[in-house]
């Protein structure tokens, strides 16, 4: 049986000059309650670029510069969610516009000594760091449900294809 995936992407902006970092507080749906970057699904005809710039407005408020590839991590469940997503972590190098809540997410700024980590997803505390740091990640990630991850094999790389 060939392997059922789901594109999806999440949008990190570090504005580097204040030493923050830009999330959102998911207020419903998949993730809820959890701070993240901001995007979702890539739609049938859509590139992931163009995914991404549009999630980012509609849920932020805000207008994306150039994206950049930074992370990809296909992440598995055994429980709860029965396709594979592949998940697209773009780096916005400049973002336009004041980010603004909106009805999927709240969003505000955070230090990055201060990331909420034990209000994230479990695993960005494996890959924020080195992203923080304009390092690119890779690999793959075995959930077992939402909370708990089984295996992971997050790697640092030169380049995401
Ligand atoms: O369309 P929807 O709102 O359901 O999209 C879910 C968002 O959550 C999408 O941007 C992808 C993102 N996301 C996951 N899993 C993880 C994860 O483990 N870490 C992070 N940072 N984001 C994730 O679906």
């Amino acid at each position: 049986m060939t392997e059922k995936k789901k594109l999806m992407t999440v949008v990190l902006f570090h504005d580097e000059e204040n030493q923050r970092i830009l999330l959102g507080l998911k207020k419903k749906g998949f993730g809820e309650g959890k701070w993240n970057g901001f995007g979702g699904k890539v739609e049938a005809g859509e590139t992931i670029n163009k995914a991404a710039r549009r999630e980012l407005f509609e849920e932020a408020g805000i207008l994306a510069g150039e994206l950049e590839k930074v992370g990809l991590i296909n992440f598995r469940f055994t429980e709860e969610v029965e396709e594979t997503l592949e998940i697209h972590f773009l780096r916005a190098l400049k973002v336009y516009g004041m980010p603004r809540e909106t009805e999927e997410m709240r969003p505000e700024w955070f230090n990055i000594n201060s990331i909420p980590y034990d209000k994230m997803w479990v695993d960005d505390k494996y890959w924020m760091p080195s992203f923080l740091e304009g390092k690119k990640f890779k690999g793959d990630i075995l959930f077992k449900n939402q909370d708990t991850i089984l295996s992971n094999n997050i790697r640092i790389v030169e380049g995401i294809f």
